[in-house]
C-alpha cells in the first residue's frame, strides 16, 4: 500500500482548505468540501474491504451507492487540515441502500463529516446528471459575497446581473449564472434539496446571509468558480454608491459570443 499522506487527493485537499483559510472565507469552522474519488487510486492506498465504522446519511443517498468521497469533518477548522489531514478529514464510502457512510479512513478522533454532508450529496447528485466530469462540491463564506447579500435582492437574475456587469471575467467564467436561494436553516435536508434543485443548471449557488457553493471537476474549478464570484462582490461593494460605469449589456453579450458561449436566461436583454 502507498502512504495515504502522500496521496494527491490528500495533499490538494489541504492545500486548498489552507488557501481559502488564508483568504479569510473560513473562519472557525466555517466551509466544507467534498470530493468524488477513483475507486482504483483509492484502492493504491487504502483497503477497500477494511470499514472502520459506518455513520448514518440520514438521508437516501442510494443514488451515490458505492462512491468513495473525501470529505471536511464536522466542526473542524480548514486551518488545522494541513497539520492533521486524518482528524480533520474523512473517506467515505455511500452503502449499498444509501443509509450509511462507511468509514475507510479518517475522522480519527470519533468525527464524522460536516453538517452540510445532504447538501453536498444532492449537489453531487445533481451535477453528476448534466456533467459526468463533476467531483468537487466547495462550500465557504466569502466575506464580500455575504456583505452584497445584504444590500441586494435574493434575486438569481438580478445577482447574476450585478456580478456580470461588475467584472468582464464574470459571464466568460461563469455563464450559467448563480443560483441564489433564500436564507435558510442550513446543515438541514430540506436546503440539501433546494441546492441541488440550483445545481441542475448552476455550478454556483450562493446561500443568502450565509455563503456560497461551488462545484467543478477538481477542485481548481470548484475554487476558480468561488473565487471569481468573491473578487466581483468585492468590486460591487467597493464602488457601491459611487458608480458611474458598469459593463453594458451589449459588451456581456459580445463576450458571450466571442466565447461561444449559452449565458443563462433572462439575466440581460439584448
Ligand atoms: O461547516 O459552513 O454551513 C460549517 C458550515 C455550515
Ligand atoms: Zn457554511
Amino acid at each position: 500500500m502507498k502512504d495515504i499522506f502522500k496521496a494527491p487527493f490528500i495533499i490538494e485537499m489541504s492545500e486548498t482548505t489552507a488557501n481559502m483559510y488564508r483568504q479569510g472565507w473560513d473562519e472557525r469552522n466555517g466551509g466544507n468540501i467534498s470530493c468524488l474519488l477513483d475507486e482504483n487510486e483509492v484502492a493504491e492506498y487504502l483497503d477497500l474491504n477494511c470499514v472502520i465504522r459506518t455513520i448514518p446519511t440520514k438521508f437516501d443517498a442510494k443514488k451515490l451507492a458505492g462512491k468513495i468521497f473525501l470529505v471536511t469533518g464536522t466542526g473542524k477548522y480548514f486551518k488545522n487540515v494541513t497539520k492533521d489531514p486524518e482528524t480533520n478529514l474523512g473517506i467515505v464510502r455511500i452503502s449499498a441502500d444509501g443509509t450509511m457512510a462507511e468509514l475507510l479512513w479518517g475522522y480519527k478522533d470519533g468525527g464524522k463529516f460536516t453538517s452540510e454532508f445532504p447538501a453536498h450529496m444532492m449537489s453531487h447528485i445533481a451535477r453528476l446528471e448534466v456533467d459526468p466530469n463533476h467531483r468537487v462540491v466547495a462550500h465557504s463564506h466569502p466575506t464580500y459575497t455575504i456583505a452584497m447579500n445584504t444590500v441586494c435582492p435574493a434575486d438569481e437574475k438580478d445577482f447574476t446581473h450585478k456580478l456580470w456587469q461588475s467584472n468582464t471575467e464574470c459571464v466568460i467564467v461563469f455563464p450559467d449564472g448563480v443560483g441564489v436561494l433564500p436564507c435558510m436553516v442550513c446543515g438541514t435536508e430540506e436546503i440539501g434539496i433546494a441546492t441541488a434543485e440550483k445545481m441542475k443548471s448552476h455550478r454556483i449557488v450562493v446561500w443568502t446571509n450565509h455563503g456560497i457553493y461551488g462545484t467543478g471537476k477538481d477542485l481548481d474549478e470548484a475554487f476558480g468558480l468561488i473565487e471569481t464570484v468573491e473578487k466581483t462582490a468585492q468590486i460591487y461593494m467597493l464602488s457601491l454608491g459611487h458608480v458611474v460605469n458598469v459593463i453594458p449589456d451589449k459588451t456581456i453579450k459580445g463576450l458571450a459570443d466571442l466565447w461561444n458561449l449559452t449565458i443563462m436566461e433572462g439575466v440581460i436583454d439584448a
